[in-house]
């Protein structure tokens, strides 16, 4: 049988199996068999865990355009690559096809390699989720240059420094972006973050929202015309399998962001083998990632991954609130949606709401959920499971990182059987271990401890963009020769892994060990909490206490709050034990959160330390505004 499409769960068992005894014999043949190469490889892994140097594939050339476009012209050129939904329902989708997409990925290409733009030149993308996002991606990976997306919600600060530590010499921005009912100055943030980044020499403009904006001459071109008299025809870059593909920024618990620096040849393999089998992508399906492209999520399952398949991927431009929240499902009625991939926070945005929002639209097209980017509580995922996939549709919870560049562990749908709060069992090709303080590993089932990787995988991060050092400090030194994930995670009697959280939000009360996740999971189910998040507080007894913040489901709750801190707790005592209960309890209108959805921790930290006035920069926050009031509210 096939190891690139996984049937069943003896399949899966037996393409483990083989992928473990014999890694460099099954990435071999996953990628010769799947992918075109201008240049077959020489060595297929050179692994040194004492530098953490990791090449794949090495001595083989490709272009990942050439996989993603070039290759589809034959059997899908009138096939729907990227289906784009724009902000506003009532203009029209537009339908871009593999044939169209080719031909615009490669005049934007010429139009990059007119402004000088070479092989190894970094180009920085702001830009909306627009399709000239993907296509400019694509355009750098055509030509060899490296891209570097950064989130257009990022503030112009957080832009000029991940410009400035690539060095990058040219941004390609819009003037403006679409959200919901607003529009944001895009082109007004580039050109305060170009105030103080002397490596740039271009900036290309997509017009979107038709504003007044300034233009520097000799610096900065409208991209449309420049595009219009571009020549369609632009030959592949030929790149070596190690070539840098992009940098993406990470941003650590302490110091500047890292830049992720990804390959061409492993990322490609593994993002595109990950995408087939853990959405079981089949040839007319219409898939449906919600993240943004700035984030790795949307790199490997919204453009690389899917389009490497030859799928039709969806992007969409808006949130998830307008005009009403009735919109994500108003999208899979509309195009039919087969596979849907959002964050848990979106999840339990949307469950907030009226379920009429729902139930006004037919979700019967769907047939995998995904999830992705923090643990999933126990209720949120009842709510996906019962009102979005009516039971019928396998939930993927899929772990992975930046780092990791695709999923790592997450069932295979129709093969592994789901539990909830799980993403089960790894991968073909991924070795997971749990290591004790000690930094030994612990064997056996029914465990808690620190989640490494024992050995290298195709799609794993080379290096941080000009640090090295960092690297192996972050990554490869607690745990000699493993990749340490930086997550806590629990496997239970049958081998499953449940991801309980950064490390660093483990909790030691008493001397237990307590993750944040199935605590927060605990609190979640009181039909009065919406939401909630958990850190430690220094305690004399018991070395830390909890502190929780909890969201309410209606702000005009009327039930006495010491009454339902105690249900609270009643409910942490039958889900977990007493052990689990909170000493503090701070009812809050809302959490810090990253853009992209992830409560800080941090933050909520040092205010239950009484330090909030030692937070740090808290200008790249999804809600800055938040933390003044959780900070007012703090017990
Ligand atoms: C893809 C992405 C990585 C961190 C990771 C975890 C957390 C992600 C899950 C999850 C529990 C999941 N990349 N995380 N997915 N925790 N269950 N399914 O999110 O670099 O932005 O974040 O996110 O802590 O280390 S990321």
């Amino acid at each position: 049988m096939n190891p690139y499409h996984i049937q069943n769960l003896e399949h899966y068992f037996q393409v483990y199996r083989h992928s473990v005894d014999a890694p460099e014999e099954f990435w071999q043949q996953i990628a010769r068999e799947n992918f075109v190469w201008q240049k077959p490889w020489d060595t297929i892994l050179n692994w040194n865990p004492d530098t953490a140097e990791v090449r794949w594939f090495e001595g083989a050339q490709l272009n990942i355009t050439e996989n993603c476009l070039d290759r589809h012209l034959e059997t899908r050129a009138d096939k729907t690559a990227i289906l784009f939904e724009p902000n506003n329902p009532k203009d029209p989708a537009t339908h871009i096809t593999y044939r169209e997409l080719h031909t615009r990925v490669c005049k934007f290409a010429n139009v990059l390699k007119a402004k000088g733009i070479k092989k190894g030149d970094r180009v920085c993308i702001y830009l909306p989720m627009i399709p000239e996002l993907a296509i400019s991606v694509l355009a750098c990976a055509r030509i060899g240059a490296i891209h570097s997306v950064v989130f257009a919600g990022f503030s112009a600060t957080a832009l000029s420094t991940r410009i400035n530590d690539a060095k990058c010499s040219m941004v390609i921005t819009s003037d403006g972006s679409f959200r919901g009912s607003k529009t944001i100055d895009l082109k007004g943030i580039v050109d305060e973050a170009l105030q103080d980044t002397p490596s740039i020499e271009n900036v290309l403009v997509v017009k979107r929202i038709q504003s007044e904006i300034q233009m520097k001459e000799g610096r900065d071109y409208w991209v449309q015309p420049l595009v219009e008299q571009a020549s369609a025809d632009c030959p592949i870059e030929v790149m070596d399998a190690e070539d840098p593909l992009f940098i993406l920024y990470t941003s650590g618990s302490t110091g500047t962001p890292k830049g992720m620096v990804h390959t061409t040849a492993g990322y490609m393999v593994y993002s595109s083998y990950t995408f087939k089998n853990v959405f079981q992508y089949k040839e007319e399906d219409v898939y449906w990632c919600t993240a943004d492209i700035g984030w790795i999520t949307g790199h490997s399952y919204i453009v690389y991954g899917p389009l490497a398949n030859g799928a039709t991927t969806v992007m969409y431009e808006g949130v998830p609130s307008y005009p009403d929240w009735g919109r994500f499902w108003e999208i899979v009625q509309k195009h039919k949606i087969t596979q849907f991939y959002t964050a848990p926070t979106a999840i339990r945005a949307l469950a907030k709401e009226n379920l009429e929002f729902v139930e006004t639209y037919d979700l019967s097209s769907l047939k995998v959920l995904g999830t992705v980017g923090e643990p999933i509580n126990e209720e949120a995922w009842h709510w996906y499971n019962d009102n979005i996939g009516k039971k019928r549709s396998p939930i993927v919870d899929t772990w992975w990182q930046t780092e990791t560049g695709g999923i790592m562990i997450s069932p295979i749908p129709f093969a592994t059987p789901t539990i909830p709060t799980f993403a089960t069992l790894p991968l073909p090709g991924i070795q997971p271990a749990l290591m004790d303080e000690h930094g030994k590993e612990i064997e056996g089932n029914q465990v808690d401890g620190r989640l490494c990787i024992k050995f290298p995988w195709p799609s794993m991060a080379r290096t941080i963009w000009g640090n090295h050092q960092r690297y192996i400090d972050t990554y490869f030194s607690a745990f000699a020769k493993k990749y340490f994930t930086g997550d806590g995670a629990f496997r239970d009697a049958t081998g499953y892994y449940r991801i309980t959280g950064r490390v660093d939000d483990v909790i030691i009360v008493s001397g237990h060990n307590l993750g944040t996740a199935p605590i927060e999971d605990a609190i979640n189910e009181h039909p009065a909490v919406a939401e909630s998040a958990i850190v430690g507080f220094p305690h004399d007894i018991k070395g830390n206490a909890l502190y929780g913040y909890v969201i309410l489901k209606e702000t005009g709750e009327t039930r006495n709050h010491d009454n339902l801190r105690k249900e609270i707790n009643q409910v942490i005592t039958e889900k977990i034990g007493p052990i689990a209960k909170l000493d503090k309890i701070q009812f809050t209108i809302g959490l810090p959160k990253t853009r992209s959805g992830k409560i800080m921790r941090r933050i909520l930290r040092k205010i239950a330390h009484g330090e909030s006035d030692q937070l740090g920069d808290i200008s790249t926050l999804l809600n800055p505004e938040v933390v003044e009031a959780v900070i007012q509210e703090a017990l």
